[in-house]
């Protein structure tokens, strides 16, 4: 079914999304804070809208992919924000990664609209954002996911469904902290092999043979190898995955001893200046680190 759809972040992932919603026949409005990023999809066809409001207003369906909590309000509060604009009846979908307190008080503020909400994180880069191979987490009342699958299958290539919104915000957290985990011990592995003069490509040889075997570190060696640290996945954006995991672990009653670790490595690569390079930027960043001895 074609959807009107308004598409409120025109990021790395959100341009590419945008797009693939456009090839499959949705009717397309845009609107991006820095607005030349909306550039090539009203080249297109998309129309571009001057304003979140704007963007939301008549449609089936408002599409946000922001940064984090804070982006989110900015584009949705307010009396030009996409709330304002939202019709009774309509589906936010929120693709950012925003976390579980932002995903409860989105539903009171969206509820207070007359309109759904579906929580959607995604998991998966630029690459798979342009493939239309992302894996959506996707929670909401059962009508409300229902209006807007097939936009999200034009998408994706996977959902994981639930009716509940924060749980949907939440179980994204639980699998980026355990990516974030690996990544950042792989750069550990790196720093430490290299600190004693194993070669970066004999670590990932072994640990590729061995039971600890994963695709995103062939993905991200191939990236420091190459020194193109251009983000598919930004350090800033990691270290604020791990900060909303604590924010929840926090009102849950959990521990999260090994994401405060990750967390800290994090934000010294934003502060040393690589917060938006790609998460890969931890590997280079611990082999700064190395002092070798004498
Ligand atoms: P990017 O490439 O950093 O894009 C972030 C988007 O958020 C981009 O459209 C920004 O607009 C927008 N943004 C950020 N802050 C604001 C404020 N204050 N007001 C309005 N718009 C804002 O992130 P990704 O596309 O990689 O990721 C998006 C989400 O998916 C994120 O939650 C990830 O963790 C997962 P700009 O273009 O800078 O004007």
């Amino acid at each position: 079914m074609r959807l009107r759809i308004g598409f409120i972040g025109l990021g790395t992932m959100g341009e590419p999304i945008a797009n693939n919603l456009r090839k499959a026949g949705h009717d397309l409005t845009v609107w991006n804070r820095t607005a030349s990023k909306g550039d090539g999809l009203v080249q297109k066809g998309a129309r571009r809208a001057a304003s979140p409001k704007a963007c939301a207003e008549g449609q089936d369906a408002v599409f946000v992919c922001v940064s984090d909590e804070k982006a989110l309000d900015a584009v949705l509060d307010g009396p030009e924000g996409g709330l304002a604009g939202l019709k009774a009846g309509a589906i936010l979908v929120d693709l950012s990664t925003s976390g579980t307190r932002a995903a409860t008080a989105l539903g009171q503020k969206v509820a207070a609209r007359g309109a759904g909400l579906v929580v959607s994180p995604m998991l998966g880069s630029r690459a798979a954002a342009e493939k239309a191979q992302l894996v959506l987490v996707v929670g909401g009342k059962a009508g409300a996911r229902d209006a807007v699958r097939p936009a999200l299958h034009a998408v994706s290539a996977r959902m994981f469904e639930s009716d509940d919104p924060v749980q949907a915000a939440l179980l994204k957290l639980c699998v980026n902290s355990v990516g974030a985990a690996m990544v950042g011990a792989f750069g550990e592995a790196l720093a430490l092999g290299g600190s004693g003069g194993i070669d970066a490509g004999r670590v990932l040889e072994v640990l590729q043979a061995s039971t600890f075997h994963s695709p995103i570190y062939l993905m991200k060696s191939e990236l420091i190898a190459a020194g193109d640290l251009a983000p598919r996945f930004k350090a800033s954006l990691a270290e604020k995955d791990q900060r909303l995991a604590q924010e929840s672990a926090e009102d849950q009653g959990a521990r999260m001893p090994i994401n405060t670790a990750v967390r800290r490595l994090l934000g010294d690569t934003v502060t040393s200046g690589r917060g938006d390079q790609d998460l890969a930027a931890v590997a280079a960043l611990l082999k700064d680190w190395v002092q070798p001895k004498a």
